[in-house]
């Protein structure tokens, strides 16, 4: 007979397998996290994390105290394998399955018959098939009979994770219906959403296809902005009205696409069809497209103004209310600014270090001569535009993100512009 409380094993406690790790852990699995970096282990032997998400800290906090999540350099005997290693992007934009090779072989000497072996890394399609399979085998057992493999892959939404590790439908891709079931029934344990059981591939092949998706939709609105400036017509008054027809739902523009999914999940379906795949390869140039054209509405901006020029920038991660830098498109606008001479001071405050970083914004707009809002962090909703009216040089501020009130800030006595709204 078979009991629910399983030994799980996860490789990789980053953003995913860490709030894995956790929930399987709450819901009264034993589980051992493993991770090749210390700083990750270190920290969690003593019941902490270093990344930021929400309840995550008072989750492993718990857990670790309980005993039922222990941190590991190297796996150990379990009854389930979890891989949730990175899969970034090569400098010629090809999926680096290093990590998720490494972590299939380091659990080999220690498979046994009866094992289930799931993959969540977003992976291109025929990763199980091709990579994950041949490197099991070496184990001895039979997949697929006495070893149960699969790709499950994750789908939360950084800031909301565990509401949605618990709340969002799943797709499960075993080799074989046996290992899709023996999967479903471990994740069953918390998750409370449809799962939905398929084969490897077409696993693999949705999860970049829904990043790919967002993607494309945020590349097609970032477009239109462009052209909106370019006819004069405000993007945001033309979202809000076609939003109003019962089958459109335009995304919204910005400064690019940043973060570990949507800005690298989209080529992996390029690389396997270059041929192919026009639109989706279009679309991430056009999201990478974002920050030189914010950069150059800033020249045009302050195309008047004497140098040297001081631009203010609020936020610098890839989207609000998180720390996560990775691919943030800001990062690639201060890299513009600073190659053209330009003074640059920024606030965030969910990121602890980085290049510029004053700590509050009235210092960081001191002398400035513009203010750009890149990140709509909740903090920046109410600033104290008087105080920053006295500070700036300039008083104009440039909106990326529709976040501010435009007739409050011109009352003020600010300039104000507006991504996909031409310049005045
Ligand atoms: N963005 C826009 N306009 C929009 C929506 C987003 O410019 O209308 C930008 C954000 O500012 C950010 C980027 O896109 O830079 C990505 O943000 P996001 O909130 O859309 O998504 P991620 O990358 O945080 O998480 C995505 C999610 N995928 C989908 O919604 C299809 C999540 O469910 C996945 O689990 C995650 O990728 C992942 O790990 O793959």
């Amino acid at each position: 007979m078979e009991t629910n409380k399983k030994n799980i094993c996860i490789i990789g406690l980053g953003y995913i397998g860490l709030p894995a790790a956790a929930m399987f852990a709450s819901n009264g699995h034993k589980v051992i996290g493993v991770d090749i970096n210390n700083k990750v282990i270190d920290a969690l032997e003593k019941g902490e994390v270093i990344i930021e998400e929400p309840y995550l800290k008072n989750m492993v906090e718990q857990e670790v105290i309980s005993g039922n999540l222990i941190a590991s350099k190297k796996p150990q005997v379990a009854d389930a394998f979890i891989i949730a290693v990175p899969t970034p992007l090569t400098k010629d934009k090809k999926a680096d399955m290093s990590l998720v090779k490494k972590a299939t072989e380091s659990i080999i000497p220690y498979l046994r018959k009866g094992n289930i072996v799931v993959l969540e890394s977003t992976s291109p399609t025929g990763t199980v098939k091709n990579l994950i399979i041949p490197i099991l085998k070496k184990s001895g057992l039979k997949i697929g009979e006495e070893l149960y493999v699969g790709y499950c892959p994750e789908r939360v939404l950084p800031g909301q994770i565990l509401f949605e590790l618990v709340n969002n439908n799943r797709i499960i891709g075993g080799v074989n219906r046996k290992s899709s079931e023996k999967i479903k029934n471990l994740y069953q344990t918390f998750v409370k959403g449809e799962i939905y059981l398929t084969d490897t591939i077409t696993a693999e092949m949705c999860k970049i296809v829904e990043n790919t998706y967002r993607d494309v939709n945020i590349a097609f609105v970032n477009e239109l902005s462009k052209i909106c400036e370019n006819t004069g017509t405000d993007i945001w008054e033309v979202i809000k009205l076609c939003n109003k027809h019962p089958r459109i739902n335009i995304h919204q523009p910005g400064p690019g696409v940043g973060g570990h999914c949507l800005a690298v999940d989209p080529w992996f379906i390029v690389e396997k069809n270059p041929e192919l795949a026009r639109i989706i390869k279009l679309a991430r140039e056009t999201n990478d497209s974002m920050p030189q054209f914010i950069f150059n509405k800033i020249e045009n901006i302050l195309k008047n103004i004497k140098s040297p020029k001081k631009v203010t920038i609020l936020g610098i991660t890839y989207k609000a209310n998180i720390d996560d830098t990775r691919e943030s498109p800001i990062i690639n606008l201060i890299k513009l600014l600073e190659e053209y001479n330009y003074k640059i001071s920024a606030v965030d405050p969910y990121v602890k270090e980085f290049k510029y970083k004053v700590e509050t914004i009235s210092e960081a707009a001191k002398d400035s001569d513009l203010i750009v809002l890149a990140v709509n962090h909740k903090e920046f909703r109410e600033l104290d535009f008087d105080t920053l009216a006295k500070k700036m040089r300039n008083k104009i501020i440039l909106d990326t993100r529709n976040y501010f009130d435009k007739n409050m800030i011109e009352r003020k006595g600010f300039k104000y512009y507006l991504l996909g709204k031409a310049n005045e």
